[in-house]
């Protein structure tokens, strides 16, 4: 086992060796002392990451989650803005499972990163902190920059490192953002991405609720389900063959923090995939959507009536339906398979039956029912 973790750590330390060194050389300043010793004695991987316990513990993990209410307010009409984004990079020990923890890298401590919401026409101003206690370096790409990057090279910061840049916000759309330093997919893999909104003209349509939801993968050396602390597998990753895949973060994030509404109101889903390398088919176990938006093109019009809908990796999708009748309704990945390494999630609808619509001949015996699909 412990022949297995080193080997399979080897060459994420040789790129964080010779990216550290590029920088250090780059910027004439010397890595930290404990960055260097740590790559040049190939250590143990729970030596490599000794940061302090607020960064999280495997014993005491922090909370990675993000809630899938966490977004701001739709923007009021007004014209445009200078907007700052302030964005911390940072290493985490977080819980994946149920009595699993897992060293994630992270914007601001979760999974996904905060969902910026700006409008089209606004000038946003990125700030990229690269947390003290970091190990590699990070950045930053925002797939609604126009500009060298996505603003990757001008956010590549070391541990202790602050950088920046500007961009004019030119399309409305709901865009990915994410760590793009190499080796982007492991940056990816370990939580780094998020989402920004550039609101249309005049906005979007008003809804009653709105959430904030990111597919991804985690590529461990474990099989699935194993307990205790466990490491990412980098021969895994390059093979696409992960053993987790999760929602915001991991696999218990929308079951304990489901989605809420009521009967009779309405939902919109901003819905991406960080990936790094897995197609959504994302679909709502007992709704259809009313409008969909493929793409998370805003400026087209959206579609009618759609069950399932692709979002690939580094893509998003918006969705929006009205909730009829109470019930737990199930998120998934329609490529079902998936669902057995952890990828579910809950909407939890509450109020009153309408047997006009749905009526079950024997509810008390569905209520014993295991069966969703
Ligand atoms: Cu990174």
């Amino acid at each position: 086992m412990r022949t297995l973790k080193i080997s399979g750590r080897r060459p994420l330390l040789a790129t964080a060796a010779a990216l550290a060194l590029g920088t250090a050389a780059l910027l004439t300043q010397p890595l930290p002392a404990y960055a260097l010793d740590k790559v040049a004695a190939a250590p143990a991987v729970e030596q490599m990451h000794s940061h302090p316990a607020g960064s999280g513990t495997p014993q005491a993990p922090v909370n990675v989650v993000r809630d899938p209410a966490d977004l701001p307010k739709p923007i009021e009409a007004r014209g445009p803005q200078h907007i700052k984004v302030n964005l911390e990079t940072t290493e985490v020990t977080g819980q994946l499972a149920d009595g699993t923890t897992y060293h994630y890298w992270t914007f601001n401590n979760k999974v996904p990163g905060p969902f910026i919401r700006v409008k089209v026409g606004d000038t946003v101003e990125v700030n990229l902190k690269n947390h003290d206690d970091s190990v590699m370096m990070h950045n930053v790409d925002f797939h609604a920059v126009t500009g060298p990057g996505g603003g990757a090279k001008a956010t590549e910061a070391a541990p202790g490192e602050s950088r920046g840049f500007s961009f004019k916000a030119l399309s409305p759309g709901l865009y990915v953002y994410h760590c793009a330093t190499p080796m982007v997919a492991q940056h990816i893999a370990n939580g780094m991405y998020g989402m920004i909104l550039v609101e249309p003209e005049g906005g979007l349509p008003k809804v009653d609720h709105e959430f904030y939801v990111m597919q991804g993968e985690i590529y461990t050396e474990q099989a699935f389900g194993t307990k205790g602390l466990v490491e990412e597998s980098y021969e895994k990753l390059v093979s696409e063959r992960p053993e987790y895949f999760v929602f915001n973060g991991s696999t218990d994030a929308l079951k304990k923090n489901p989605l809420k509404a009521k009967v009779g109101e309405t939902v919109r889903i901003f819905f991406g995939v960080g990936g790094p390398n897995y197609t959504s088919s994302f679909h709502v176990i007992g709704e259809i959507f009313d409008k969909a938006y493929p793409m998370a093109s805003l400026s087209s019009a959206p579609l009618k009536d759609v069950q399932t809908i692709t979002t690939p990796p580094g893509g998003a999708s918006v969705v929006e339906f009205k909730v009829e009748i109470p019930g737990n309704y199930v998120l998934v990945d329609h490529a079902l398979s998936r669902m057995e390494r952890g990828l579910a999630g809950i909407l939890k609808v509450e109020g009153p039956e309408n047997e006009t619509i749905f009526k079950d001949f024997n509810p008390q015996k569905s209520a014993l029912s295991t069966g969703g699909h």
